[in-house]
């Protein structure tokens, strides 16, 4: 059976040449494939004589389950070189210093607006919202402030034109100030209540360190029986001394605002200097932080409230001037810059 052992020498040559799977798998096809080398013979035997049939048949058969073995050998041989090889190619070096992969922060005006709800929480006061796109009804006249008011002048107005609320007949606008949201929560709720209406206000004016086109307010309202502004002194001392620091001291300077009676302008100590009196402050140790006052009979009235049976207070304040100072940032339009430099810090 020479050509048997002839076979066999190529085919094991063949399968311990193969450098790789893939090779090796050629190998295979060629010996033992639908038309390999090998098949051939097993399919020829039909037309050996049938003396010689029964002994070529076997020995053709142990030929391919010898081959059929070396290859599986081999396979497995090659198959865990490729493997050290992948090893030792993607071996992990753990002390080189990690890629860092920069994270996302809020936004420092969010940041400390979540910090002024927290502290407000705690002193039993819930958030309101209000349209950023306001009737003239809510943001002047229900405040007190009519058409003819030289108070108008106090808000530098965005007004949206050619268009009027059918329901009112009055102009839209970009809400000036949070106050509008006092009237709007007073029309829909029963006192007693205590609400703080944090959101985006606009005014048409030339920006500077301080002054914004849009900026953030909070307004502040508490409404009871017997509410007062020593009930007020005691709100802004427990906020301002939570968020600044117990040191803090809070006055109030008399002021005016059409709904408000009396009105008040609220100063806290200088964080800058701690009252000593630097530029921030003006040398004075006091910072103005809100307007605030007791809430004015016809501010009642307008939400459909008897004055007679309620009274309280209300406030605003600049979240981003309160920002300004807790953070220490000299100029207000850089929360607006969208500088990734300044923002991650926070
Ligand atoms: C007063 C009495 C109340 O009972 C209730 C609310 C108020 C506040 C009133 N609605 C108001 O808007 N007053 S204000 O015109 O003096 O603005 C309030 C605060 O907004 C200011 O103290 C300041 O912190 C901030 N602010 C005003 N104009 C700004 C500004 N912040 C940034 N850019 C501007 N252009």
């Amino acid at each position: 059976m020479s050509n048997f052992d002839e076979l066999k020498r190529e085919a094991l040559l063949a399968i311990q040449g193969a450098e790789s799977v893939v090779r090796l798998r050629d190998v295979e096809v060629k010996y033992l494939g639908r038309s390999g080398r090998l098949t051939e013979v097993l399919r020829g035997l039909k037309d050996v004589p049938e003396n010689e049939r029964k002994e070529k048949g076997k020995e053709a058969n142990a030929l391919r389950e010898v081959l059929e073995r070396e290859i599986a050998k081999c396979q497995s041989q090659l198959q865990d070189a490729d493997h050290e090889r992948k090893l030792a190619a993607e071996k992990i070096d753990i002390t080189r210093p990690g890629k860092k992969h920069h994270k996302g922060s809020l936004h420092p005006l969010t940041v400390i607006r979540r910090d002024i709800e927290q502290i407000f929480g705690t002193m039993g006061f819930t958030v309101a919202e209000g349209p950023e796109v306001e009737t003239e009804f809510y943001n002047f006249d229900a405040l007190n402030i009519p058409a003819d008011h030289p108070a108008r002048d106090m808000w530098d107005t965005f007004w949206i034109k050619g268009k009027k609320l059918k329901t009112e007949g009055k102009k839209l606008l970009l809400r000036t100030h949070t106050s509008p949201v006092q009237v709007r929560y007073m029309q829909t709720h029963t006192p007693p209540f205590r609400i703080i209406a944090p959101g985006r206000v606009f005014r048409y004016e030339a920006t500077d360190a301080s002054h914004e086109i849009q900026f953030y307010q909070l307004e502040g309202l508490m409404v009871g029986r017997d509410i007062s502004l020593a009930h007020f002194k005691q709100v802004m001392q427990t906020f301002l001394g939570t968020l600044f620091g117990k040191d803090m001291n809070v006055r109030l300077r008399p002021s005016y605002f059409p709904f408000v009676e009396p009105g008040a302008e609220v100063d806290m100590s200088c964080v800058q200097c701690g009252g000593r009196g630097c530029s921030v402050c003006k040398q004075t140790g006091w910072v103005e932080i809100a307007g605030a006052g007791m809430v004015h009979p016809h501010v009642f009235a307008s939400a459909g409230l008897n004055p007679k049976d309620w009274q309280g207070f209300a406030f605003g304040f600049g979240i981003d001037r309160v920002a300004m100072m807790k953070y220490k940032i000299p100029d207000i339009r850089m929360f607006y810059q969208n500088d990734v430099r300044f923002l991650k810090q926070f």
